[in-house]
């Protein structure tokens, strides 16, 4: 096992990541940005070190010198979280070569799923289902036309280096493909450096499943179950439930032996997430995440498995204890995830200062959070201020779970989706389980949230009279930070 781990990220993932290496007795590495100086992933560390100033491209991007930490610090190992390296083959490749365990697959496995063309092939030849659609690249308007002619429109045209969304454009009618070629392909260009486009029929209102799997070095390759996160705006999910109110025993059965095969089919090593698109009561593969995902804990709760820590057992090359007869699930979990932002100006971000801060608490609800009360949101990083988890013995419960914790959640000083989060729990579709990727239009959740607010600010002085302890350590912190700034100054 290894003595020393660098966490390359920042946040609540790199505090995740050293919460499972302390309970293993592992020591651990933080690097940090001038922004984050203050961060708790910093401080939590038993060691942290500077990389750059705030821009990420400087800094948790900045592969030289997180590997040059790394080797300062004797780290054997590398983790990277989820986002800034944790899908660059690039970095995984440098880690490789300078004898630095990546905690995640091989650089060769992270290229062959990055690359969706060669993915949908590996897939086909496992016979995993796909999308109907082009078996290669798409370069000229003439073939695109007879692919979108025999699968029938709508299409969707797809950047082969894209992924989560991006470089992804929908066509209705033929007189709209050839212009939707070249825009796609320029898009495709300047976010990826690859203008390399496919198509696949369009799937209207379709659910997002996906399936979690562990691949060990030995070949021991199981999947731990589904998750649904089909609660999303503009790609970027804001709710995820296990298990998935549409999945029986014994659909999970058979997509979870799909997810297991996608995996094997890329010798696939360590954690990584299958997705899948669900419509008109099919399954289809849609792409593979290979790294460990931010909805991870919902699956911890129901399974009892600790993801992070079996990534890094895989790492240090230990067989999976747990086989897939032994794989459980107990009772729902939901996510929810609390972000720095405004569903009433089209959910952007809010940075800024925490001047009030109190995380629910009591039975089946799980936090994972890299801030405190006085911290502040740097506009630089992705605002999320927590995930909040629900579990309870049924769906239900958990939703009652849910509500009651997002109203214990008192944040000031910055705007958040709590609101939103609370519409969601009340609709009546939500609790009927009826999910899709535009639930959030189809539902008018936006046009509920004021009377939430409204209702909240009744609340409000109630709230007040709890936290007045909280309101007392703001102060004291505050002077002692202005007392401190004087010494400075002095010296
Ligand atoms: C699709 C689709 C409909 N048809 N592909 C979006 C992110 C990327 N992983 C693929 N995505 C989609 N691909 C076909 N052929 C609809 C989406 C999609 C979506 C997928 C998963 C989760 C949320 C989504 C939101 C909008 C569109």
């Amino acid at each position: 096992m290894f003595n020393k781990i660098l966490i390359a990220n920042r946040g609540e993932i790199a505090i995740r990541v050293m919460r499972a290496c302390r309970e293993m007795g592992i020591a651990t590495v933080a690097v940090f940005s001038e922004a984050d100086k203050n961060a708790l992933h910093a401080k939590y560390a038993d060691e942290a070190y500077l990389i750059g100033p705030a821009p990420a491209s400087q800094s948790y991007l900045n592969i030289d010198s997180i590997i040059d930490v790394a080797e300062k610090t004797k780290a054997e190992a590398i983790h990277p979280g989820y986002g800034f390296l944790a899908e660059n083959a690039n970095f995984a490749r440098a880690c490789e070569e300078q004898g630095i365990k990546f905690i995640g697959p091989s650089s060769r496995a992270m290229e062959k799923m990055g690359n969706k063309i060669e993915a949908r092939k590996i897939m086909k030849k496992a016979s995993v289902p796909i999308v109907p659609g082009s078996d290669g690249e798409i370069d000229d308007a003439d073939k695109a036309v007879d692919i979108a002619e025999e699968i029938g429109y709508p299409i969707v045209l797809k950047a082969s280096a894209g992924g989560g969304g991006i470089g992804m454009k929908v066509v209705s009618r033929r007189e709209e493909l050839e212009h939707v070629i070249e825009s796609t392909q320029a898009v495709a260009k300047s976010a990826f450096g690859d203008a390399t486009l496919f198509i696949e029929k369009y799937l209207a209102k379709p659910r997002h499943i996906e399936f979690q799997v562990l691949a060990d070095s030995k070949g021991n390759t199981i999947h731990v179950n589904e998750r649904e996160c089909s609660i999303q705006r503009r790609h970027q999910k804001l709710i995820e439930e296990t298990p998935s109110p549409i999945v029986t025993e014994q659909l999970r059965k058979k997509i979870g032996t799909l997810a297991v095969k996608s995996a094997r089919a890329v010798k696939y090593e360590n954690a990584g997430t299958v997705e899948f698109i669900y419509s008109k009561g099919k399954f289809y593969f849609l792409e593979m995440n290979t790294r460990l995902q931010v909805e991870h804990p919902i699956t911890e709760i129901t399974t009892g498995i600790d993801l992070v820590k079996e990534q890094i057992k895989i790492a240090a090359g230990e067989e999976l204890e747990i086989g897939p007869k032994e794989v459980k699930h107990f009772g729902h979990a939901i996510e929810c995830r609390i972000n720095a932002e405004d569903p009433l100006n089209d959910f952007a971000p809010s940075p800024g200062k925490i001047t009030r801060y109190r995380s629910p608490g009591g039975p089946g609800i799980r936090i994972d959070s890299g801030v405190r009360m006085g911290y502040t949101i740097s506009p630089y990083y992705d605002p999320m201020i927590s995930k909040l988890v629900a579990w309870g013995r049924n769906r239900r419960e958990t939703i009652a779970r849910m509500n009651r914790a997002l109203t214990e959640y008192i944040i000031s000083g910055v705007t958040t989706n709590i609101p939103f989060h609370k519409a969601v729990m009340n609709d009546e579709a939500f609790q009927q389980g009826e999910l899709s990727t535009d639930f959030i239009e189809e539902r008018n959740i936006i046009a509920k949230i004021p009377a939430i607010i409204e209702a909240d600010k009744a609340r409000e002085s109630k709230l007040q009279e709890i936290f007045r302890d909280d309101k007392r350590i703001v102060a004291i912190s505050a002077a002692v930070s202005s007392y401190m700034s004087m010494v400075k100054k002095a010296e």
